[in-house]
């Protein structure tokens, strides 16, 4: 009898083939589950703790699967049974225990980390909702709760709790942990997530959520991100920040003690890597720890610092935390006590150089500061934003500790996207270029077959099959129907407006003049769009509202909508970008040269064949430099451009709209056509916005932004020609495997000893 057979009869007495899916899903949790139990943790000295305030995981059942090495013999034995793994998944929820690009980058470090054999665990929060989930209603954004722990997830709960001290109460933490599983590994690693167990997830939802943000014992886990946009918001943050960082602190202590410190050499047992700000309270509360256990203030100090690193994902300056010195007075003073000493040495270190700062003259707090200064490393996530921070951004920093600063450029995992989000391609370049591309060598040799008539037409079959999984993915969960033969063009984030999804908008607006003036396209072109907006974050959600209501005037013309469509993917998350990035021919990425860090969509995309049409920016730099001019399409203002016309406030977006190629698109966004159908206040807000602000400088790049996707729509036709350009994007992805980042990070920062199998 198989593992399988033998499980599915000891949980519901019945062979796999009477088996529900639901069922499936739980024999092959429990299954999974006791076999990465069964694999040791690390227990090298040295371990890595990754602290970050998101980890945006996705579905696990594939990956794990993947990971042990028994996805290909499962899947078979399902297939024999009359059951297909892409169902039984469908029973999982998908935790949103992260935003974006930030909490997606921590979900594939940790997989990298275990991959490379690595002793290294991520430390966060166990929310009960993670990020909302997003609805739509009449061409809007609504937020409702997005429940993922159903009993039937991959938390294992611990025997380890701690106390950590508030300013009136203190509150006894549960541990509950998730298995990371690397590629092929015989060891595992575990995401150690805090929660409280008092908190109370039978919330009031009437269209919108209420929950009442002072009742800390109840909600402090109970949402990523609670809205901060009040004061009681504001408050729950800082609970939740030094909730994590205390739990976190305490269970580095005790591992080290465990395997021998005195506390002392506590740096030889652990590096602590803050991703953004969002944990630096590990810093001031280490040392408070550190003190309370017989050490003095100047060698907790020392320790700390020789054990901490920080990672900066942002120059926009309202992603820089700074909270406000009595808020962190009426949550945490004892720990205010600690960073006004920090500070007090560090002014009288730095006399007068305000930009260092710790505590700024309105009684703000720093969060970067504290990393940069009592860290021994900072670390920008693509060359040209490690460039711009050491440049601009945190400019006087880089000149006291030039030292300090580095490059670790993003990556993705590939076992997450490629090997499961395309398969198809993923057992072809197995065997094409055999299998050492999986553990990130040897993909470039796929340059061998650039000229090569069948492997040009197997690429382009492959892309056309996912095309048809995209097109029954969104039937089955929106009732879209797509074109498979159409140009599928992506622009999948958050909703920002430096990302610029007005920009692509307008270019919508453009192509439907340009169908209704009679220019047919030659191929029918796709444009999906997928992302959330904050809630509190106006412009945003009537950027969406903007979307939706071109996607609904479109689809409704019948001129149009042979050749054009619009779609705004419903709650885009981890499980639609594995759909959509494959078969994406197009990958948009075109936010405001020097705003977008770094970016890691744009990395999928190339790896699964989508050509970038994208701004100089982030990772895109990189992406250029690979592939060369001929195989990526650039457009826009370079960050130099972008970063001098902030300095002077040389920008008028009204100048750019007076021009008769402008003019009429941004019009139309309040037509009678458009406020038919959509909500005036909404569309004439972001009009106004965009002729009279346009702080992300949409209009500056359309012009060339629409002339730069007209010539890649007119080249695409030359199919034999697109995909060979696609060939030298796969080939070159390899640079962008989160394994080539996470080797940096070892070999730089964080100086472990790999484990080979
Ligand atoms: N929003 C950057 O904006 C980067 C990721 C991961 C971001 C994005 O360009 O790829 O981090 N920054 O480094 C923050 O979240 C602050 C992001 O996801």
């Amino acid at each position: 009898m198989t593992k399988l057979e033998q499980y599915t009869l000891d949980l519901f007495n019945k062979p796999i083939r009477e088996c529900t899916d639901q069922e499936l899903y739980k024999v092959l949790l429990d299954l999974v589950r006791d076999s990465s139990q069964d694999l040791p943790t690390h227990e090298d000295k040295r371990k890595l703790y990754y602290f970050s305030a998101e980890f945006l995981i996705g579905k696990l059942l594939s990956n794990n699967l993947l990971n042990l090495g028994i996805y290909d013999e499962v899947n078979d034995e399902l297939i024999a049974n009359g059951k297909n793994i892409m169902d039984i998944e469908q029973a999982e929820f998908e935790p949103s225990l992260g935003n974006g690009g930030l909490g997606r980058l921590a979900a594939c470090f940790v997989d990298s980390i275990t991959t490379l054999g690595l002793n290294g665990d991520g430390v966060g929060l166990n929310y009960h909702f993670g990020l909302f989930k997003q609805v739509f209603k009449e061409n809007q954004q609504h937020a409702i709760k997005d429940p993922w722990i159903t009993g039937d997830d991959w938390l294992i709960k611990s025997s380890k709790t701690y106390d950590v001290p508030f300013k009136d109460f203190t509150l006894t933490s549960t541990l509950y942990d998730i298995d990371v599983l690397g590629y092929n590994q015989n060891k595992r690693n575990r995401l150690r997530l805090f929660d409280l167990d008092s908190v109370n997830a039978d919330i009031i939802e009437d269209g919108t959520i209420h929950f009442d943000k002072t009742n800390i014992l109840e909600n402090l886990t109970l949402f990523l991100y609670p809205d901060d946009s009040d004061h009681e918001g504001e408050l729950l943050r800082i609970y939740q920040q030094y909730f994590m960082v205390s739990n976190g602190a305490q269970l580095i202590i005790d591992e080290a003690i465990e395997k021998g410190s005195n506390l002392h050499d506590l740096a030889d047992y652990a590096v602590i890597q803050i991703n953004d700000t969002h944990p630096a309270f590990v810093i001031p509360e280490m040392i408070r720890l550190l003190t309370g256990r017989g050490i003095d203030f100047d060698e907790a100090v020392e320790i700390v610092q020789s054990m901490t690193a920080f990672t900066n994902h942002t120059i926009l300056a309202e992603a820089l935390e700074k909270w406000p010195i009595n808020a962190l007075e009426d949550v945490i003073p004892e720990i205010v006590e600690i960073i006004r000493q920090l500070d007090a040495r560090k002014k009288a270190e730095f006399p007068g150089n305000t930009a260092v700062e710790i505590i700024d003259v309105h009684g703000n707090v720093h969060m970067a500061n504290i990393a940069i200064h009592y860290g021994f490393s900072v670390n920008g996530v693509a060359a040209l934003h490690s460039d711009i921070l050491k440049a601009e951004t945190l400019k006087d920093f880089y000149e006291i500790y030039p030292e300090k600063f580095s490059n670790k450029t993003n990556g993705i995992t590939f076992r997450r996207w490629i090997m499961d989000a395309n398969k198809e391609l993923a057992d072809y370049l197995d065997n094409l270029i055999g299998t050492e591309w999986r553990n990130n060598e040897n993909l470039e040799s796929l340059l061998d077959f650039q000229n090569d008539i069948e492997v040009i037409e197997k690429l382009r079959a492959i892309k056309f099959n996912n095309k048809l999984r995209l097109k029954k993915h969104l039937q089955d969960t929106m009732g879209v129907e797509i074109n498979e033969h159409s140009i599928i063009d992506v622009q999948i984030k958050r909703l920002h407006e430096y990302k610029r999804q007005q920009m692509n908008a307008m270019y919508v607006i453009y192509k439907y003049f340009d169908i209704k003036a009679g220019n047919i396209p030659a191929t029918p072109i796709t444009i999906l769009f997928g992302g959330k907006a904050a809630n509190a974050y106006t412009i945003a959600r009537d950027i969406i509202h903007l979307i939706l209501t071109l996607s609904e005037l479109i689809a409704n013309d019948p001129e149009v909508s042979p050749h054009l469509q619009v779609v705004m993917v419903e709650n885009y998350n981890v499980a639609h970008a594995q759909y959509l990035i494959p078969a994406a021919d197009i990958s948009e990425q075109i936010s405001l040269a020097s705003k977008e860090a770094s970016g890691t969509g744009n990395m999928k995309f190339m790896l699964n064949g989508a050509l970038t049409l994208g701004t100089m920016d982030g990772a895109n730099v990189e992406i250029h430099g690979l592939v060369g001019d001929e195989n990526i399409y650039t457009f826009g203002q370079s960050s130099e451009y972008v970063i001098n016309l902030y300095n002077t406030g040389g920008y008028n977006s009204n100048a750019f709209y007076q021009r008769d190629t402008i003019k009429p698109i941004i019009d139309f966004i309040v037509s009678d056509e458009m406020l038919a159908l959509g909500d005036s206040t909404r569309l004439n807000r972001l009009y106004n916005d965009i002729i009279s602000k346009d702080w992300f400088m949409a209009l500056l790049d359309l012009e060339d932004y629409i002339e730069t996707k007209e010539k890649m729509l007119a080249e695409y036709e030359d199919h034999t020609a697109w995909t060979q350009k696609t060939i030298v994007n796969i080939a070159k992805a390899g640079f962008f495997s989160s394994d080539r980042t996470i080797n940096q990070y070892n070999e730089e920062i964080w100086h472990l000893t790999p484990h080979k199998n």
